[in-house]
């Protein structure tokens, strides 16, 4: 019998993993992007930890497996909990309110070599779009990773961006431990540490298109500056593979 999806030999399973808190208006839309465009989609894997709107329930009908939490713990907590139940061999990070595009994700696959461990969707190599982040957001956003890379000799261009591709293996070997917004630069001081490489693609970021983000300004970026500090400490240490972090 014919294949109904034809994909290319070889080609690996993909979970796309939607930590989503208060997504309602946006969920089913993401979902039916992310199924136009996932070439090998096993799962849409969606953790929900206490959402007081209707994200699970829409999730569920737009097709996603859907982790139900009873307590918010944050993004990062969210993602941890995805990372144990994907099923794919790779997994693809996007964010559930509609900013990042899910018709990107095939260049996010592409980007996944052999000799890549990462591939992280730049939006400052890319775009963003009218209204996709504030003036104090995106210098914010070039300050930590500004920090970042001096922390760790790198070359990151958007330490924050949450669109990634990665092995799950590979993310499960880091043990990542952030609970909230700092869950990206965990992982990239985490795989950077132990000597992964990180590619950047262009993406385009647009704007949220309801609601409003979680994120505490102060305490997260504290808590992303902890992460950083502790890069520093940990990048002193030879790399495995003798590539320096990039
Ligand atoms: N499960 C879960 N998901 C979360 C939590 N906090 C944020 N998220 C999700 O993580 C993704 C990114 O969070 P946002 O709050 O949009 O962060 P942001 O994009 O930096 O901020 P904005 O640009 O203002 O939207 C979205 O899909 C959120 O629903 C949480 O506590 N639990
Ligand atoms: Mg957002």
């Amino acid at each position: 019998m014919a294949d109904l999806v034809a994909e290319p030999a070889g080609a690996p399973s993909v979970t796309v993993l939607l930590p989503a808190h208060n997504e309602a208006p946006s969920i089913a839309a993401v979902i039916a992007g992310v199924m136009r465009s996932t070439p090998g989609l096993r799962e849409v894997l969606v953790i929900d930890d206490g959402s007081r709107d209707q994200t699970a329930a829409l999730a569920e009908a737009a097709g996603a497996r859907v982790i139900r939490l009873p307590e918010n713990r944050g993004k990062g907590a969210a993602v941890r909990v995805g990372v144990r139940e994907a099923e794919g061999e790779v997994i693809v990070l996007l964010d559930a309110d509609g900013q990042d595009d899910p018709a990107e994700i095939p260049l996010l696959l592409d980007a996944l070599a052999d000799d890549v461990d990462l591939v992280v969707g730049s939006r400052f190599l890319g775009t963003f779009e009218a209204g996709a982040i504030t003036p104090i957001d995106r210098l914010g956003n070039l300050a930590l990773t500004g920090l970042f890379n001096v922390a760790t000799r790198s070359r990151v261009t958007d330490t924050q961006a949450g669109f990634r591709a990665i092995r799950r293996e590979t993310l499960a070997a880091l043990e990542l431990r952030a609970d909230r917004y700092d869950i990206e630069t965990d992982m990239l001081v985490a795989l950077l540490g132990r000597g992964g490489r990180v590619v950047e693609v262009a993406v385009t970021r647009r704007a949220r298109s309801h609601g409003h983000t979680d994120l505490d300004r102060i305490r997260d970026g504290l808590r992303i500056l902890g992460r950083i500090i502790g890069a520093r400490w940990r990048s002193r240490t030879p790399l495995p593979r003798g590539r320096g972090a990039r």
